[in-house]
């Protein structure tokens, strides 16, 4: 084969590997990428917020404080990724510069760090000690860098500080391996010069790309993931992973419109931008000795889960590490519970390997693929054969009161509305309905004794691809956040 052959088969071969799969729905189904589609499925992040207000009891820090204050006398990373492994999380979130400007790294650019600091005698790295403690968990790696920094003197003065801030990502991006996502927020002051600084997104965003192609960046405006709107820990119902690019385009924009649209996102949304459940465990993001009694009770993290992780979005729940170092008593004591009460609800999927009889057939598409292991394989009814209905037969009388949905999202998030009803007392009576399902969604409900369920999908953008399907019984604690 000569040359020219060679590039023209090269080129056709990349064209149609460039093709999405499932490419019959149409050009206007948005799929996720690789690292986007494992991030759906790690399901559970830990955020980390330490650094110089865990010193003088604040949240926000103002960029005066002496680094001398920064003096954990027991750090131990490998505690952090120990609780975090335990309970469940996949990957860590530490803040490697928070408002103060204050950098747990000895960053070249700024005095305001570690470096400075008593702790380890000036030569500690709270970040490399972070990823490595992660790296032995088999934990991945996380860091937020905020952009607002009341310490650095050439803030305002926006294309000098633009170049410091990319400058600092770089440190971060270049020095500690593999970064699985960075997380920008989009507060934003003024610096000494009396001047708003202008942040310079797309540079930021570039330098990210370049240095870490894999890591997914996480801000109101994505690109890859999106804030969820609040601070509670609540996705929106419905919720697509998907949105209007044009809808919000920078961090910190704020308003009614924008707000809504981060909680719901947007059915006919151009790109896959999921959204992420930030939170915090105790009031504030920051360890204040005064919260110790305030961590979430085991009820309401449980509510949150429901409400994130059981509306197609990523919990981020916040456990600030104490001035020693280490994650408190109270909190590593709540996320035990909270991982034994899930592991406690879904040990025992009441529909598993139960038969199904409904729309669509064939190995790869049969309704029985709900209640498989398998996570690839699917139901999917004949197209524009709605409402298709899988029914599953659990051969005798079980009582549950949580259900569990998933869709086949490797293919893009397709069910707009669906019908759960179960069979009791000689009588088909619906248990739960809702609207999207996207990766994952739970219904909790009365608890129901019955035979037979049913699961019908009323409407979809396109064929419906259901790849998993449980029914689980849950403790009333799990129903105690519930409004
Ligand atoms: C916000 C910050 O202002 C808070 O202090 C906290 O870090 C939260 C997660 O993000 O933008």
């Amino acid at each position: 084969m000569n040359r020219l052959n060679r590039l023209i088969l090269l080129g056709l071969a990349s064209l149609i590997l460039s093709q999405p799969a499932g490419a019959q729905d149409g050009p206007s189904l948005v799929r996720p990428t690789p690292q986007q589609l494992a991030w759906h499925r790690d399901e559970l992040t830990m955020f980390l917020h330490f650094g110089v207000n865990t010193f003088t009891d604040r949240e926000w820090g103002d960029g005066r404080e002496d680094p001398r204050i920064f003096n954990p006398t027991e750090l131990n990373a490998r505690q952090w990724a120990r609780v975090a492994k335990e309970a469940g999380f996949k990957l860590m979130i530490l803040t490697a510069k928070h408002h103060d400007g204050f950098c747990l790294w000895p960053s070249k650019y700024t005095e305001h760090s570690v470096k400075n600091s008593p702790w380890r005698g000036g030569k500690g790295d709270v970040v490399r000690e972070f990823v490595a403690a992660c790296r032995a968990a088999g934990l991945k790696v996380g860091l937020y860098l905020s952009p607002w920094d009341r310490h650095e003197p050439s803030y305002g003065d926006s294309p000098r500080y633009n170049e410091f801030y990319k400058n600092q990502l770089t440190e971060l991006l270049t020095h500690y391996g593999s970064i699985s996502e960075v997380w920008f927020d989009g507060a934003c002051g003024e610096g000494p010069n009396g001047r708003k600084q202008q942040y310079d997104w797309a540079g930021f965003w570039d330098t990210v790309r370049r240095l870490q192609p894999c890591a997914l960046m996480f801000s109101d405006a994505g690109p890859d993931v999106r804030w969820v709107g609040n601070e509670r820990g609540y996705a929106g119902d419905p919720c697509w992973a998907t949105v209007d690019p044009g809808a919000v385009t920078a961090p910190g924009q704020g308003g009614k419109a924008i707000l809504s649209m981060l909680q719901h996102g947007d059915p006919n949304g151009a790109v896959w931008r999921p959204a992420e459940c930030d939170v915090s465990i105790r009031p504030g993001w920051f360890y204040h000795e005064k919260q110790d009694t305030q961590v979430k009770s085991l009820g309401h993290l449980l509510d949150i889960y429901f409400k994130s992780v059981g509306r197609n979005s990523v919990l981020l729940l916040n456990v600030p590490p104490d001035k020693r170092g280490l994650l408190p008593a109270p909190d590593v004591r709540r996320l035990t519970e909270f991982r034994k009460t899930l592991n406690q609800i879904f040990a025992v999927n009441l529909a598993a390997g139960k038969p199904v009889t409904g729309t669509g057939a064939g190995a790869r598409l049969g309704p029985s693929n709900i209640t498989d292991r398998s996570w690839d394989s699917y139901w999917s009814p004949a197209d524009g054969a709605l409402p298709a209905t899988a029914e599953v037969d659990l051969g005798k009388p079980v009582t549950f009161n949580v259900a569990l949905m998933q869709e086949y999202i490797a293919q893009g998030q397709r069910v707009e509305e669906y019908r759960l009803e179960a069979f009791a007392d000689g009588a088909w009576k619906q248990i739960a309905a809702g609207t999207t399902i996207g990766h994952k969604k739970l219904d909790r409900f009365p608890d129901v004794t019955a035979s037979k369920v049913r699961l019908t999908i009323l409407k979809a953008r396109h064929t419906p691809q259901i790849n998993h399907f449980g029914l689980f019984c849950a403790p009333a604690v799990a129903f105690e956040g519930m409004k």
